[in-house]
């Protein structure tokens, strides 16, 4: 949006340099076996390799002027023995390269840096399993939109919050005009594209490529698990339902998993060490996908989930395998539906939902199209836009460092 950034003056993109009047004052470095150690009036010590150090260096030709991207390249650099000089009223170390070179670092940002000490970045809010009963969090469109047009955004880091936190928020008595879930969205970032578009309208269709274009009732699934990546955040905003049925459903894939963990760790096991086939064929398009059903990663925390039965491809497993996972599947089908884990809603119009289509399942009952109107839009974001926003909107609340 072409005013957005006269409506929301953002701050400089990235400091190289930090607040110094934040860090203790640095009270002496010395060099020893490659290794810079600084000591700080509050006792502690930092440590930095030169090679660190040397890749660093925040000057001009070292970084670029107005991007801040590094320039500069370890391969063409002279770290042999430098000196160093430290200024502690300026919280400055300033390094003489044997090249030539002089790097001029601040110390509060190097305390901010301490090898060993990776917090420097603002932290995200964690996923949290939904504490049944469980629901979600809700925010008014009004509440939000008139801080966003003052430039201020703590309904919108509230927003955001809930969504990384449970994976699903609400907004709450917004306007029923066509595409507000595009202007909403697009606020926090470019559009996720698809198949099928970047936008959507969830109506019933004489001719559906999807299910979700029907009004059939939509077991709970997550979308697309047939692509590499599956979209992150999904909206869909209401615009019309009087039909009779087409609530909606959601559960916690997470909590789930977690659950199937404890009480049939078997089951886990399989769905989260065999990759199986997702596939969407039409005439212009094939588009497929092997992963398992529980993704994990190095520390088997649960990180996705792909489930859906309706594009879950025929099954290529070995023949011994084929009971046992099929056992493992319907374990956790049936965990899903479990009405402790699920949370249903009814959207009115002018409310959206947003959830993490990777972690929270959704689905909806059938609807009667005779009985009245049911139209939702809706779009996909990257998870990256959403961490992107929180942290631009953290700054100016000071949560961050
Ligand atoms: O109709 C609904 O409530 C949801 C449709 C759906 O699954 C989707 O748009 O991805
Ligand atoms: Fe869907
Ligand atoms: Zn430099």
């Amino acid at each position: 949006m072409n005013n957005r950034s006269a409506q929301h003056p953002r701050r400089p993109v990235m400091k190289e340099h930090a607040d110094h009047e934040q860090a203790p004052a640095p009270c002496h470095a010395s060099l020893n076996n490659e290794v810079v150690t600084i000591y700080f009036d509050d006792d502690q010590t930092g440590q930095w390799p030169l090679v660190w150090l040397r890749d660093h260096c925040p000057c001009d030709t070292c970084r670029h002027v107005h991007s801040h991207e590094r320039l500069f390249s370890l391969l063409d650099a002279d770290i042999g023995t430098p000196s160093l000089t430290l200024v502690p009223d300026m919280y400055q170390l300033t390094i003489n390269w044997p090249d030539g070179h002089r790097s001029a670092l601040d110390t509060g940002w190097l305390y901010q840096r301490r090898p060993g000490q990776h917090d420097f970045l603002p932290a995200l809010p964690a996923a949290r399993p939904w504490r049944l009963p469980f629901s979600p969090r809700r925010i008014t469109h009004e509440t939000l939109m008139a801080e966003r047009d003052r430039g201020q955004g703590a309904g919108e880091r509230q927003w955001l919050q809930a969504l990384m936190r449970d994976g699903l928020v609400l907004l709450d008595q917004g306007p029923t005009t066509p595409d507000e879930v595009i202007r909403f969205a697009t606020h926090i970032g470019p559009l996720r594209d698809t198949n099928f578009g970047a936008r959507f309208d969830v109506v019933s269709k004489p001719t559906p490529n999807n299910a979700a274009y029907t009004a059939l009732e939509l077991e709970l699934h997550i979308d697309l698990p047939n692509w590499h990546q599956p979209p992150d955040i999904q909206l869909l905003y209401c615009l019309e339902n009087d039909a009779q049925g087409g609530d909606s459903t959601f559960a916690d894939g997470y909590a789930v998993a977690e659950d199937l963990r404890i009480h049939a760790p078997e089951a886990f096991r399989r769905l989260a060490d065999t990759p199986i086939d997702f596939r969407f064929q039409d005439s212009e398009q094939d588009i497929t996908f092997r992963a398992p059903v529980i993704g994990v990663d190095h520390q088997d925390k649960v990180t996705e989930i792909r489930f859906n039965n309706w594009i879950r491809d025929a099954l290529g497993l070995p023949l011994e395998e084929i009971t046992l996972w099929y056992e493992a599947y319907l374990a956790f089908w049936q965990r899903l539906k479990n009405p402790l884990f699920r949370h249903e809603l009814a959207l009115a119009p002018g409310q959206m939902i947003a959830f993490d289509n990777r972690r929270v399942l959704h689905g909806r009952s059938a609807f009667n199209p005779e009985t009245g109107r049911r139209h939702l839009q809706g779009c996909y974001l990257d998870r990256d836009m959403i961490h992107s926003r929180f942290r631009v909107l953290s700054r100016a609340c000071e949560h961050t460092r």
